[in-house]
């Protein structure tokens, strides 16, 4: 696609939106020409990843398989979205580190009671009733980057407005 191959890694709580903004932007670089794939967590803990929970010791295995997986589209030549909650600063700078594509990280923010008012799957509110432990921003700790190459405030942009700017960071960042 006379693009350069790169990581695009979206980090965030459960319900900030990263699977979303992952997938409208793939949409719109396919439609584009560019060659483009989403490594998805959530995807990945049904298949690749079934063995892993989500101690802090599964979360950087997790973390690790996607960044492998990430490299080896990245060696294909793909533009990779990677979406994983991906919660701590030290797994999100290996990760950094054992690219060899460049490596960007897009912070996808929402503020914690925003994705808890969301709550698409449930999560939460099980979390809060005590059925699901260990859970990002209730009782797992959540590390924000520090120097994010991007922010994306979903409480504040609609989804289409969000796409847009992911998908012209990617495109400015990529471009031949
Ligand atoms: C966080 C959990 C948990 C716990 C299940 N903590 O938003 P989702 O629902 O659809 O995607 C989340 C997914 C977390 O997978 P990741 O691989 O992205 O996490 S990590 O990077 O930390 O490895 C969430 C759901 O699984 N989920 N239990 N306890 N999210």
């Amino acid at each position: 696609s006379g693009r350069r191959a790169a990581i695009v890694w979206l980090t965030g709580l459960s319900g900030a939106g990263k699977s979303t903004l992952a997938r409208a932007a793939e949409r719109e670089l396919f439609e584009r020409g560019i060659a483009v794939s989403v490594v998805d967590g959530d995807l990945l803990r049904s298949t690749l990843n079934t063995d892993l929970a989500f101690s802090d010791e599964d979360r950087a295995e997790s973390v690790r398989r996607a960044a492998a997986v990430a490299g080896i589209l990245a060696e294909t030549g793909h533009v990779v979205i990677v979406s994983l909650i991906s919660p701590f600063v030290s797994d999100r700078a290996r990760a950094r580190d054992a690219a060899r594509h460049p490596f960007y990280e897009v912070y996808v923010n929402a503020p914690l009671a925003t994705c808890e008012a969301r709550d698409p799957k449930g999560l939460y509110r099980r979390a809060r009733e005590g059925a699901i432990r260990s859970f990002t921003g209730i009782d797992s700790p959540y590390e924000p980057p520090a120097s994010p190459d991007l922010e994306l405030r979903t409480d504040t942009l609609s989804v289409p407005e969000a796409a847009a700017e992911l998908v012209a960071f990617v495109d400015g960042v990529t471009a031949p």
